[in-house]
């Protein structure tokens, strides 16, 4: 996306309405509204003009000039409000492209130049494309959230935070042939890197809030292995999609499939019902371990969690619920006889039977319920690049975690974690706007449209 000449576009939606916006941006705006409206530029301000279409006819403009700094895109700019609609606005626009100074702006071209002037940072420059398109009040909420910076601020937070965890792995590195140096702990780092995973999880839940109207809500089967969770999947979308065993760790890939609610709660629509492999910290092998690191980044962008617990005793022990997400806690195989000490009652959670499915209304419902609520409170963020650079950080952060023994004097592999943490930051960089490459940037602003 070049910067540096004079771009031009129709600023307002297209279609007929009582005023258009004409826009110029660019280092050649002070000449062209010279020679178009005898306007100098001098100075900030609104004149009435008139605009030259041809030899015969002109039309009254109101001119609104930002010299630089102060425009949304941080270059001199001018805004022309033109009497009449779109098809007036196209031969302004065609008028001023005359000019071979001024060359028609890409989508989101101003937006591009106020990040490339520091007016905006790409969360914020996000935001403007969220707004623009934001179809309902949790979208808008989220843009504000952008706007405003908050967001930002957050994730600086986080970057700080790994780039200190980073340069002391590092240091590590550095001393490895001096075995009483130990910059970090390995207890030390992999708490803090939990604490920060746990911040993460909780901002990829929250980042579901603002999710595109478009979206289905991501509802995700949690819990132990042998829970039950495939049992139920089947049983909640009434075919035999997944495999059940008695064996624990069946489940590896995550399995997702549309589920229709409006059966049982009118007005609820499709939801993404997705089957994981059982939470456990203590992987066997490789693919064990692939199969978990999945789950959790998977657990960390859900709506909905449905937490399947056969006992009803929902021990979190060995692994995180995040805490931005709704969780309806199952009691899944409820025709089991119980526990001892366990209520009865339906109080350790909604009870259900894969094995019946009269036990799934109650469930269907509360998922109907859950899914309206995490679509409607959400405060995050939620465009797909923040998705994607949460779940990434998530992964590598998670890569970290598994590669450190808590009981060890130093870090095994002090190399590898080192990497692992690089690949977080790069990936909470790109969210920040700092460490961003050229193809994202490209990416963010062609989201926007023409004009803005
Ligand atoms: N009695 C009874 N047994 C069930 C029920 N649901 C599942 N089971 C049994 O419990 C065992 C484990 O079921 P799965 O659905 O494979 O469990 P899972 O949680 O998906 O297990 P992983 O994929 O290993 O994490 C199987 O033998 C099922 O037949 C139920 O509602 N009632
Ligand atoms: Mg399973």
């Amino acid at each position: 996306m070049p910067i540096g000449n004079t771009i031009a576009a129709i600023s307002t939606a297209p279609g007929s309405a009582p005023r258009a916006m004409v826009r110029i941006s660019g280092p050649d705006t002070p000449m062209i509204t010279h020679d178009l409206m005898g306007l100098g530029f001098d100075q900030r301000g609104a004149s009435i003009a008139r605009l030259a279409l041809s030899d015969r006819h002109s039309l009254p403009v109101l001119a609104l000039r930002y010299p630089a700094p102060y425009s949304y895109s941080g270059e001199d700019t001018i805004e022309l409000l033109i009497p009449g609609g779109g098809p007036i606005a196209q031969r302004v626009l065609d008028r001023i492209l005359e000019d071979e100074r001024v060359s028609l702006a890409e989508p989101g071209a101003f937006s591009a130049r106020a990040y490339m002037n520091g007016r905006l940072s790409l969360s914020e420059a996000e935001g403007v494309a969220l707004r623009i398109s934001a179809l309902g009040q949790s979208a808008l909420r989220a843009a504000d959230a952008l706007l405003d910076g908050r967001y930002g601020a957050q994730c600086r937070e986080w970057v700080d935070e790994l780039a200190g965890l980073l340069a002391l792995v590092e240091a590590g590195v550095d001393f490895s042939d001096q075995e009483d140096v130990v910059p970090i702990a390995p207890r030390d780092l992999r708490d803090r890197l939990r604490v920060l995973e746990a911040m993460l999880f909780d901002q990829a839940g929250s980042a579901s809030g603002g999710r595109a109207d478009h979206d289905r809500p991501i509802v995700v089967l949690v819990g132990r292995p042998n829970a039950g969770k495939s049992a139920l999947f089947n049983a909640l979308l009434g075919r035999n999609r997944a495999v059940v065993s008695d064996q624990t760790g069946t489940t590896r890939d995550a399995l997702r499939e549309p589920l229709d609610l409006a059966r049982d709660v009118p007005g609820a629509g499709l939801v993404e019902l997705v089957d994981l492999a059982g939470l456990d910290e203590t992987s066997v092998d490789e693919i064990d371990a692939q199969a978990q690191t999945l789950a959790r980044s998977i657990v960390a962008g859900a709506d909905t969690l449905l937490w399947c617990d056969a006992s009803g005793r929902f021990d979190q022990g060995g692994f995180e619920i995040p805490t931005g997400s709704q969780v309806i806690r199952v009691r899944t195989k409820c025709d089991l006889p119980h526990a001892p000490g366990i209520p009865g009652d339906g109080s350790a959670g909604v009870e259900v039977s894969a094995f019946d499915p009269s036990t799934l209304g109650v469930l269907r419902r509360a998922i109907a319920d859950a899914s309206c609520r995490a679509s409607g409170t959400g405060v995050g963020v939620f465009v797909p690049r923040h998705r994607r650079a949460l779940r990434d950080a998530i992964r590598s952060i998670g890569d970290a975690i598994t590669g450190i023994d808590p009981r060890a004097h130093a870090l095994l592999q002090p190399e590898l974690t080192a990497l692992c943490l690089r690949e977080a930051l790069d990936a909470l960089g790109e969210l920040v706007g700092e460490v961003s490459p050229d193809d994202v940037i490209g990416r963010v602003f062609s989201t926007f449209c023409v004009g803005k």
